[in-house]
């Protein structure tokens, strides 16, 4: 910068602060939307670029991604025919440009308004993050550090590029090339200084500096875009090889009866990929490459074996419907779903290396990112539909829920069978080892406890008076539930009403038609599985091997 500051004489250096405006004579005059348009545009590039890069590395949607899904899921029907008519298969991505377009239009207004009013930045900043959190399906590390690299993003744009922006007429100081400041000094002496300011430096400086935050941003965006192309080159092959079972065979998933499921505001049978429950200690889901990735089957075994996607998809493969769980699932809540898993029995591969069953007590795992857990062997070989999946709800697994493989045990809690992004399954004795859970204080068997959940109504709910429907789900996976019962207040457990039985592996649904008497009141429910065992009423924290306890809700009946 050539800025020059020429002391008018009384200040000896005192100098604390100089009121620097660079901003010159022509781009003075109220008119110029330029160079606001050109941050704007920046803004919109650099912090889309920078938001999606940490969005492709922690494999989560990006901000734009986030506001694209909720538009895409919120549009009137006649403009989606209209875009779909118009764009056809392009229509994503025309909606993407367009939201980069309000975007730049949104932060050109606001680099202008900022040349005066510099709160206005980071307003719109935190406007944007809002919106951005706002949009995205489940708010986790990922996302956060993806809304905040959109963030810094934009503020880095801002901050280099807003010296350069027009001021408004007012500030215009004497002469056509010179613009007179005030400083402060100590002491109180008053100067005068002159700025020399050049047109032609400026616009020379404004150019550089945004044509180096464009390449950053070129930059940027192209390793996103690399890295998504990378993922979805997996997740292509993956869908491409995505392994048929003709239905009606005994290999396909049972199928769902209507009956299975009751209505009336419960829970869907099968739960959508997107609102299943995720939990694992990876801070960033790992994203595994199809041609990297190999499954070791190894330990007591007789031939120890290392499989290739390819090869581990030559094996049989099955469809089931099973119901996983957390331990950690408080009673009454939401860290349980139901869906169904393709993949490969584990009692087959196990077959195939020859199990040593007197030493390899244990089915140990590891996962790619060194998460641990095991289970007894003999559960792997009593018959049960433990498998190698690849597949849930009829796609490759999600990055989330473990691509490109995991492991499924049906009555057994996550924390102990479910490994996601299996790497190594390796048959050892039970005293041998524990994994990850198990010296926090978890227990080292995990059997999924007998529970039920009220969905409707809500706690806390205000209900009208007559028909009152509440309905929910139990489980008890591998035993299958037999009955579900209910009680309001301190009357008796009613039985409700069974949705089909779909496996013993998944919940079942249940519902209840209640009538309702006005004043508040207390509604609780419990389940019996089909060994006859009654969810205890005792209430136990989920550690160290799942809650137990009746789900109770309050509702408020109005007269
Ligand atoms: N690699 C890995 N796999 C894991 C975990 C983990 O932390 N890391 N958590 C387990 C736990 S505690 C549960 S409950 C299930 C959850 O699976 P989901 O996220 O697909 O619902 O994954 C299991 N598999
Ligand atoms: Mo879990």
């Amino acid at each position: 910068m050539t800025t020059t500051v020429e002391s008018g004489g009384a200040a000896t250096g005192d100098v604390a602060e100089v009121a620097h405006d660079p901003a010159g004579p022509e781009h003075r005059r109220g008119r110029d939307w330029a160079r606001p348009f050109g941050v704007g545009a920046l803004v919109a590039g650099a912090s889309t670029a920078a938001g999606s890069l940490v969005a492709a590395i922690a494999s989560v949607d990006s901000p734009v991604a986030s506001v694209a899904g909720v538009v895409i899921d919120n549009v009137p029907n006649p403009i989606r025919r209209w875009a779909i008519r118009t764009f056809g298969t392009h229509d994503k991505f025309v909606l993407g440009i367009g939201i980069l377009v309000v975007v730049a239009v949104v932060a050109t207004v606001v680099a202008r308004a900022a040349a005066t009013r510099r709160w206005v930045v980071l307003t719109a900043i935190v406007g944007f993050a809002a919106v951005g959190l706002g949009a995205a399906e489940r708010i986790g590390p990922g996302v956060l550090l993806s809304a905040f690299a959109s963030v810094v993003a934009a503020w880095v744009v801002f901050a280099v590029l807003l010296p350069h922006l027009p001021r408004p007429a007012s500030s215009v100081g004497p002469g056509p090339d010179t613009v007179t400041f005030s400083i402060d000094v100590a002491p109180a002496a008053v100067p005068m200084v002159v700025h020399r300011w050049d047109a032609a430096v400026d616009r020379r400086e404004f150019t550089l500096k945004a044509g180096a935050l464009w390449a950053g941003t070129a930059i940027v965006g192209s390793v996103a875009a690399a890295i998504n192309r990378a993922e979805s080159a997996s997740v292509t092959r993956a869908r491409a090889q995505f392994p048929e079972i003709p239905p009606g065979s005994p290999d396909a998933a049972p199928t769902v009866p209507g009956a299975a499921s009751v209505g009336n505001g419960a829970v869907p049978y099968i739960t959508p990929t997107k609102d299943f429950y995720r939990i694992d200690t990876a801070f960033l889901a790992p994203r595994v490459s199809l041609d990297d990735w190999r499954l070791e089957i190894t330990g007591a075994v007789d031939r120890p074996l290392t499989l290739t996607y390819d090869e581990l998809l030559d094996r049989h493969i099955v469809e089931r419907i099973v119901t996983l769980a957390c331990v950690s699932n408080t009673v009454g809540g939401e860290l349980v779903g139901n869906a169904t898993f393709l993949g490969v029995p584990l009692a087959e591969l196990l077959d195939e290396v020859g199990v040593d069953t007197a030493v390899g007590t244990q089915v140990a795992m590891t996962s790619v990112d060194g998460w641990t857990c095991g289970f007894p062997t003999e559960l792997a070989l009593d018959g049960r539909d433990a498998m190698v999946a690849i597949g849930m709800n009829g796609e490759p697994l999600t990055v989330e829920h473990g691509f490109p493989a995991r492991m499924v045990v049906p009555g057994l809690y996550g924390y102990v069978s479910a490994t996601k992004w299996l790497q190594r399954i390796e048959l050892v004795g039970w005293e041998e080892f524990d994994g990850y859970w198990v010296p926090l204080g978890w227990s080292k068997e995990g059997p999924i406890k007998t529970q039920s959940r009220i969905d409707v109504p809500r706690s806390g709910a205000d209900v009208p008076a007559g028909p009152v429907v509440i309905a929910g789900v139990a489980w008890a996976q591998h035993r299958g539930i037999a009955k579900v019962e209910v009680r309001v207040d301190d009357g008796v457990w009613v039985d409700a009403d069974l949705g089909d039985e779909v496996t013993v592996d998944a919940w079942r649904q249940w519902i209840h038609r209640w009538d309702a008497e006005p004043g508040e009141h207390r509604i609780s429910v419990r389940a019996t599985d089909h060994d006859g065992e009654t969810q205890t009423a005792e209430r136990s924290a989920p550690a160290p091997d799942g809650a137990t306890g009746h789900h109770t809700i309050v509702v408020r009946v109005a007269p």
